[in-house]
């Protein structure tokens, strides 16, 4: 049985829980506070250096990196198969994948903590407490970015160029999908498994009227909800006062975030 430490709404978890369940592959749950930083307890940094959840234990065998667990799971369960049998596709399904990790998944939390998680990490704390909440980012780059974004919502210096970059994924995807009903082609992949999470994001955060224009990205979103592993791996999991939030936070900010898009 694999041992999964995750959470409901973390979308580098529900990548991994789409995988395993795509395979039919059952897991043993460790779900993690992320508010209350069980993410960066000692005994969890021994499995995972980065205090950041995914992580699973397989055969005795600790691996992290949401990519990294996709891919694996791949390997080890390999039906149905979620990477392209054609090189080249495979190899523009590792193009769409390796964005996330080269600031897509950033941005994502960039404008999820800009437009409403950072009323959770404020909620109830002092100064000095937020600042220790704060500061228990491992990753300099995170702390630094995330210290911004909960002190100034969408004024952050990082928000106007995350949603940028958000828009930018739909505009890739919007042109992706004229070729096909999935990212790379005919077949359902480890990209579209990558991306499901984000996109739903964008839902959650009410931000869904960008989908008014990228018509593909609508039907494909449909296709994807209509997928066993969209209930199972994503909805059975949300957290229902994250998606409060989100949906009162975000249509507030509805208008803030079309001006700061349509500014230079
Ligand atoms: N590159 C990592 C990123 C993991 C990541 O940032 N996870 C977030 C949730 S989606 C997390 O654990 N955040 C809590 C924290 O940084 O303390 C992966 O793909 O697994």
């Amino acid at each position: 049985m694999i041992e999964l430490y995750h959470n409901g709404m973390s979308t580098c978890s529900q990548k991994v829980r789409i995988t395993l369940a795509e395979k039919g592959q059952e897991f043993t749950s460790h779900h993690f506070n992320l508010r209350a930083r069980d993410q960066h307890h000692p005994d969890y940094l021994a499995l995972n250096p980065n205090g950041v959840v995914p992580t699973i234990i397989h055969n005795d065998k600790v691996i992290y990196e949401s990519a990294v667990i996709d891919e694996y799971l791949d390997t080890v369960f390999p039906e149905p198969s979620l990477r392209p049998e054609s090189p080249y596709e495979c190899a523009k399904m590792r193009i769409w994948v390796k964005q996330l990790d080269e600031g897509l998944h950033a941005a994502s939390a960039t404008i999820s903590a800009c437009i409403a998680f950072r009323y959770q990490f404020m909620e109830g704390k002092t100064p000095e407490q937020l600042r220790e909440t704060l500061d228990g980012y491992v990753d300099p780059g995170k702390r630094a970015r995330m210290t911004e974004n909960v002190m100034k919502g969408v004024e952050s210096l990082f928000f106007k160029p995350a949603i940028k970059r958000v828009v930018k994924m739909l505009d890739d995807m919007e042109k992706a999908l004229d070729g096909g009903a999935w990212m790379t082609g005919d077949n359902y992949s480890l990209a579209d498994i990558a991306f499901t999470p984000y996109v739903n994001r964008v839902v959650h955060l009410q931000q869904d009227w960008l989908f008014d224009t990228r018509p593909n990205v609508a039907d494909w979103f449909d296709r994807i909800r209509a997928r066993p592993s969209f209930k199972t791996a994503m909805s059975d999991w949300f957290i229902p006062d994250f998606l409060t939030l989100m949906k009162a936070r975000g249509g507030e900010n509805r208008d803030g975030v079309r001006t700061v898009m349509e500014s230079d």
